[in-house]
Formats: structure tokens, C-alpha cells, sequence
């Protein structure tokens, strides 16, 4: 924080390790804009690590936890109005509003920047801009790409730290002529001279937006999240699935921004395959990730390399090979717990940063589900008293951690190599109290796609046990498309047939999930967690062409056989119940599907009408 302000513009004092002029002129174009009172250049070490956690102590944006139950960890409250992604306020600003497609809100380039000028016009004033340099993905892997987040804010930096490969060594990448996506964030609350700051600045106007031409993010009002954090689902899904399909029109095949956990599985014999899972936000992507075979399955091994979000490139043997942009977890901590995930709650114990959970007397965190009994007294994640009789949420339902990677304890050895991993499998999962079996594997690819395009989970009525309204998510990226979703259905198509043309043999293979049909009385029957690795040694299996299964109408599935059941009392009934196909509720399913195809008409592809058809047929037998 050395820089002083000299007449109104902040002193621009680049490192000397800094060789590329265009980043250096970008960096002061922002600050004219913006007029911060400073500017700091993120060299991501931990000495500065801890100066900023520091300074926000003082500050009041952050808690020291007791160094003793949760050493270098730190709790942030925000404030209650910022809590979330925005949807509402996300927009992709691509030259015509079919780029951006009917899933998406839209506003013409030109008309968004006459809108978000004024915005960011002395935004940062009083405050220091920090230069935030990171890498999505390995530094330096064929697979990964840079970004520079210019942020107001403090938190963003240290959190940046954690989630991105972030500091120096990513200008070295850069060079003198290195591309990078250009992210500006502010939490849009200038500080006049002298006026007190709050613990956590931001502001009631919202604008997430993304210019896929130019892939530039520009952020403002939040301070939370993926609002914030921009390396995440702005860069690595929204603006990075735009990068992939672009490619496709230059070397004919692209790649694949995707908003999936990268999982290994390995048999007792020392068979290991690599699956990527799409799951919507909140069903428990986290926990699959880091999943513990349950004790029956002695010699089985699930090892992580990224827990939500996979770029995916084609390697010249025609096999896709896959990274974790990301470098560390931005979890959901309510419902987390030694029983749900402990490889989860061992990555927690240190270095780690918590945001709106509950401050226990004793200085830890605390949230809903950590134990089974809440303690008698906590401080609320709004600062305020609370005890079990207090009728609130001690911790905010979307209360987080950020955590680095490498504390999971079962981080895949492969995790950081540039050059990726191969994917033997996609799985897609959705919420269904009804109908969608527990696990189909599609007959081919375009079929594969169809599953994924058409997956949906029901809104939170049909948690309550009663038949809820579906919400269509294709490819769980419905918030983070970054382009229109049809052309994006047709760059998957596109990519598969190209894949086969290679080898047909290594194209991975596509599975369709549902972890969450519930029995007449509104229970779940299938028990989740640590035994979804029955399903898993199934898809494994299959894979190496050893395991058996059915075809029914929509693809292939386990018979009860199948299935190993060694450690749990499940019936060949129950299997039934979650297993079975209703072709009354898939008629009314397909017509379902007729309506996110007609909202999807424009550019979608007709493969994919084509599948439907050929499934009516088989329903209509
Ligand atoms: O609420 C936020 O700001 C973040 S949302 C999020 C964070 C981590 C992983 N996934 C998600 C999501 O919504 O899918
Ligand atoms: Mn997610």
C-alpha cells in the first residue's frame, strides 16, 4: 500500500517484472475510470496473504478464528442483501441478442457500456485497486488460459489467491505479448475523504456482465461469490465455453467449458478411469467429488481433480483431456459434515477461509448440520445472539469456504499436470422425485447429448414430497452459458462426431443420473453419498466392457445383478422403485421437453428433434 494518490490519479508504480505494455495501459485505462486512492500489483505470496487477511481484521471485514481449532482461517459476514449470484443482473453483451440466446439477458454492447461507464466512473475512489493476475488451470498448460482481475476489494484478492493459481509467475507466462481475459470488479461504494468504511462495502445496483467479443468481464455492486470471484463462473464458464465454441470455427473442433467435477476411479486392479460430472448448483457436486467408497469396496479409490468446473480440450489421439481451472473449493458449507463428506471437513481444518457461517464462543465456525445438536449460544452470521431457540439460520443457507485443493486429502496425484486427463465418461444428474431412472447409459453420443440438453431438477416443492415443477437445466449451465445454448448443443454434436472420426473406440461415454426418486411417502430411497460408488464400479466396469446391464428405451441400464450390493440392505424392490420407467410420466416428460425445445428453437439441432422422435416411437411400442 506504498503508492501515493498525486493529483487525483493513483501513482501507476508497475514491478519491474511486468513486461507487457498492454496490460500496463489496460491497468491505467481502468484507474482513470475508476480513480482508486492506490494501486497494488498482487504478487500472490503468503507474506501478502497474511498482510490482507491482517488489514481486514483491523478493518472489520474479517474474523481471526482461534488459532488453535482453526489455525490461519478467517470468517467474513457480508452484508445480508449480498449473498448470492445475481442471475437477474448477469448479462452476456454479444453483438446480437441470438449469439446470447433465449437463456440468457442481453443487452447490446454499446447500450451496456453507456450503462456501466457512469457506474464505474470514481467507483474505487478512496480505495486501492488491486491487480490480480491468475491462471485458470496449470500455469503454462496447453489447456489453461490467464486473466487479470482489477478489484476494489481486499477479500477478492485473498480468495482469488486461494481459488486461481494467482501472483507473479503467471506474468512470466504472459510475457510480452500473452493474451488474457481483462476482469474488472468493484463493489461500487467510493469513500469519500474521510468517511468510514464498512465491513462489507457494496452496493444495491448489480450489473454482472460479460462481452464475449472483446472477453471482457466487468463486475459491480457485489462483493460476494461468483459475483466477485471472477475467474470462476464469469471467466472459466461463462466467457471460457464462448473461448471454446470460437475455437471451433478455427481448428474445426473447439473445446469445452463445462460446469463439472473431474473425478478418478480406480478398481482394486488398478483400474483407473477418469468421469466428469455435470450436477446443477447444489445437489451435492462437492461431495461426489470427494466421495468414500463405503467399507465394502476394499482397493476401490475416488480421488478428485476439480469439485466444479472441467475445461476440456481434444488431444491430437482423439481423446479429451481435461483440467480444473480452478485451484481450490468455494463450497456450500450448511449440510457439510463428517457423515456427508469428511474428506471435505479434514480440508477445512486450516488455511482456510469461511464466509457467512456462525462464530461459536470459543472462536471456531459452526453452521446447520455440522452437528447433530447446535451449540447453546453462536454469534449469527449477521453478528447477532443466537441460540437454538432463536427460530433463524445461524449460518446463511449458501454460506461458503474457500479452500486450497491441495488440502483434500484425496487430491488426485494428476490434479495439476498441464497436460490434463483423459475423460473415459460424462455423467449428468438432475433432482427427480419421479421418472428419471437411477443411472442410464446413453446408446451413443447424440443420444448422450439429448440426456444432457433435457436434464432438469424439480424446484423445492417436490423436496417437500409433492410433484414439483421441473427447471430445465441443460448441462447444469443454464446460469453460465456464454453463448446461445443451441449452438452449444450443436458444438457437443459437433465435437462427438469429429472425436468418432478419430476413434470411435476411446469416445468417452455418457451417463444419465438421478441420485433423488423417493418412495409413495416422499422419502428418498436410494441412500446417496459414499454408496454412489455402486453406480460408479458399474460405469467403470462398462467402460473396460465387463459389467452387464439392460436396454430400455432411453439406453442402458444396471439389472439388479448388476449392481454390487455387498454392506447395504437394499431390495430388489426398492431397486424397482427407482429404477422403473413409467411410460405414462415419459409421455408427459417429452412433452416437457417439447417446450425447452421450442424456447430452444432458433439454431437447434435437429438431431436432436430427431432423437425425440425415435423415442416417442419407442414409448408409442
Ligand atoms: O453463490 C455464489 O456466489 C457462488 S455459486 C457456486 C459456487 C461454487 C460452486 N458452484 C456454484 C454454483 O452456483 O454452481
Ligand atoms: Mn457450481
Amino acid at each position: 500500500m506504498n503508492q501515493p494518490v498525486m493529483g487525483g490519479v493513483a501513482a501507476l508504480n508497475v514491478p519491474t517484472y511486468i513486461k507487457q505494455q498492454k496490460l500496463v495501459n489496460w491497468v491505467a485505462e481502468v484507474a482513470a475510470l475508476t480513480k482508486p486512492a492506490r494501486i497494488y500489483w498482487c504478487d500472490g505470496s503468503q507474506e501478502e496473504y497474511d498482510r490482507l487477511c491482517a488489514e481486514m481484521v483491523a478493518s472489520g471485514t474479517m474474523k481471526k478464528l482461534n488459532q488453535a481449532l482453526r489455525p490461519n482461517s478467517y470468517l467474513a459476514c457480508s452484508d445480508p442483501s449480498d449473498v448470492a449470484r445475481v442471475e437477474d443482473r448477469t448479462f452476456i453483451c454479444s453483438a446480437t441478442k441470438d449469439e446470447a440466446g433465449p437463456t440468457n439477458n442481453w443487452m447490446a454492447p454499446g447500450e451496456m457500456r453507456a450503462t456501466l461507464n457512469p457506474l464505474f466512473d470514481g467507483c474505487m475512489a478512496g480505495r486501492t485497486m488491486y491487480v490480480v493476475p491468475f491462471s485458470m488451470g496449470p500455469l503454462g498448460s496447453p489447456i489453461a488460459h490467464i486473466g487479470v482481475e482489477l478489484s476494489d476489494s481486499p477479500y477478492v484478492a485473498v480468495n482469488m489467491r486461494i481459488m486461481t493459481r494467482m501472483g507473479k509467475a503467471v506474468y512470466d507466462v504472459l510475457g510480452t505479448d500473452g493474451e488474457f481475459v481483462p476482469c474488472v470488479h468493484s463493489v461500487g461504494a467510493p469513500l469519500a475523504a474521510g468517511q468510514q468504511d464498512v465491513a462489507w462495502p457494496c452496493n444495491a445496483t448489480k450489473y454482472i456482465v460479460h462481452f464475449p467479443e472483446t472477453r471482457e468481464i466487468w463486475s459491480y455492486g457485489s462483493g460476494y461469490g461468483g459475483n466477485a470471484l471472477l475467474g470462476k463462473k464469469c471467466f472459466a464458464l461463462r466467457i471460457a465455453s464462448n473461448m471454446g465454441h470460437q475455437q471451433a470455427q478455427a481448428d474445426g473442433m473447439g473445446w469445452l467449458a463445462e460446469h463439472m467435477l473431474i473425478l478418478g476411479v480406480e478398481s482394486p486392479e488398478g483400474k483407473k478411469h477418469y468421469v466428469a460430472a455435470a450436477f446443477p448448483s447444489a445437489c451435492g457436486k462437492t461431495n461426489f467429488a470427494m466421495l468414500i467408497p463405503p467399507a465394502t469396496f476394499k482397493g476401490w479409490k475416488i480421488t478428485t481433480i476439480g469439485d466444479d468446473i472441467a475445461w476440456i480440450k481434444p488431444g491430437a489421439d482423439g481423446r479429451l483431456y481435461a483440467i480444473n481451472p480452478e485451484a481450490g473449493y468455494f463450497g456450500v458449507a450448511p449440510g457439510t459434515n463428517t457423515r456427508t463428506n469428511s474428506n471435505c471437513m479434514a480440508s477445512l481444518g486450516e488455511n482456510t477461509i469461511f464466509t457467512n457461517v456462525a462464530l461459536t464462543d470459543d472462536g471456531d465456525i459452526w453452521w446447520e448440520g455440522l452437528t447433530k445438536e447446535a451449540p447453546a449460544h453462536l454469534i449469527d452470521w449477521q453478528g447477532k445472539d443466537w441460540t437454538p431457540a432463536s427460530g433463524t439460520k445461524a449460518a446463511h443457507p449458501n454460506a461458503r469456504f474457500t479452500v486450497a485443493a491441495t488440502q483434500n486429502p484425496v487430491i488426485d496425484p494428476a490434479w495439476d499436470d498441464p497436460a490434463g486427463v483423459p475423460i473415459s465418461a460424462f455423467i449428468f444428474g438432475g433432482r427427480r422425485s419421479t421418472t428419471v431412472p437411477l443411472v442410464t447409459e446413453a446408446r451413443n453420443w447424440v443420444e448422450g447429448v439429448y440426456m444432457a440438453a433435457t436434464m432438469g431438477s424439480e424446484t423445492t416443492a417436490a423436496a417437500a414430497g409433492q410433484m414439483g415443477v421441473v427447471r430445465r437445466d441443460p448441462f447444469a449451465m443454464l446460469p453460465f452459458m456464454g453463448y446461445n445454448m443451441s449452438d452449444y448443443f450443436q458444438h457437443w454434436l459437433n465435437m462427438g462426431e469429429k472425436l468418432g472420426q478419430i476413434n470411435a473406440a476411446t469416445l468417452p461415454k455418457i451417463y444419465c443420473v438421478n441420485w433423488f426418486r423417493t418412495d409413495e411417502q416422499g422419502h428418498f430411497v436410494w441412500p446417496g453419498f459414499g454408496d454412489n460408488m455402486r453406480v460408479l464400479k458399474w460405469m467403470l466396469e462398462r467402460i473396460e466392457g465387463t459389467a452387464g446391464g439392460i436396454e430400455n428405451i432411453f439406453g442402458t441400464t444396471p439389472r439388479f445383478g448388476d449392481l454390487k450390493w455387498d454392506g447395504i440392505p437394499f431390495s430388489p424392490e426398492e431397486f424397482e422403485t427407482i429404477t422403473s420407467i413409467d411410460k405414462d410420466a415419459w409421455r408427459e416428460e417429452l412433452k416437457l421437453h417439447d417446450e425447452l425445445f421450442a424456447k430452444l428453437a432458433y439454431h437447434l439441432p435437429t438431431e436432436l428433434t430427431a432423437v425425440k422422435a425415435e423415442l416417442e416411437k419407442r414409448l408409442a411400442r
